[in-house]
């Protein structure tokens, strides 16, 4: 089931020189291409919009300014069951828990800077891909 999926290389993994790295885990799954990269720094309007389900969370205001303060790389990627695998090559939210071998286990130690994001599910990737991509929302 071919797919895409919204990723973020987050300013973390910018400043730390990861993007490298992180972009050739996702090029080696078979399969799967880019078909979108832009760095980007992302302003506060897109965050708010993006980040929505979490206003009023403790970590809001801190998770915006964070990733408003310096460039991202924001991606799609397209093929397989893209959706799942991404935030399995991910890990989860905590890097400390996260398993060692995804990209948050290998390289995160706390919480906010977990080095990406990827899109939770087909909804969530039509709606994000939608926002960082319009030109693109829509095609298969
Ligand atoms: P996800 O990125 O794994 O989907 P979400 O729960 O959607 O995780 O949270 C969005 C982002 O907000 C996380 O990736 C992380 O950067 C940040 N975040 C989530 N929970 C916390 C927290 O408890 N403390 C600090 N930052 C958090
Ligand atoms: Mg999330």
């Amino acid at each position: 089931m071919t797919q895409r999926t919204l990723v973020l290389l987050k300013p973390d993994a910018v400043d730390r020189g990861l993007v490298g790295e992180i972009l050739g885990r996702i090029e080696r799954k078979a399969g799967w291409r880019i078909v979108a990269l832009e760095l980007r720094t992302l302003d506060l309007d897109t965050l708010r919009v993006h980040y929505a389900e979490h206003e009023g969370r403790p970590f809001y205001q801190p998770l915006l300014e964070f990733m408003s303060g310096s460039p991202s790389v924001a991606l799609v990627v397209e093929g397989e069951r893209v959706v799942e695998g991404m935030r399995a090559l991910a890990g989860p939210t905590d890097p400390i828990a996260a398993a060692p071998g995804s990209i948050r286990g290998d390289f995160g130690t706390v919480v906010r800077e977990n080095l990406v994001h990827a899109s939770d599910s087909e909804k969530s990737a039509e709606r994000e891909i939608e926002i960082f991509f319009p030109t693109l929302a829509g095609r298969p």
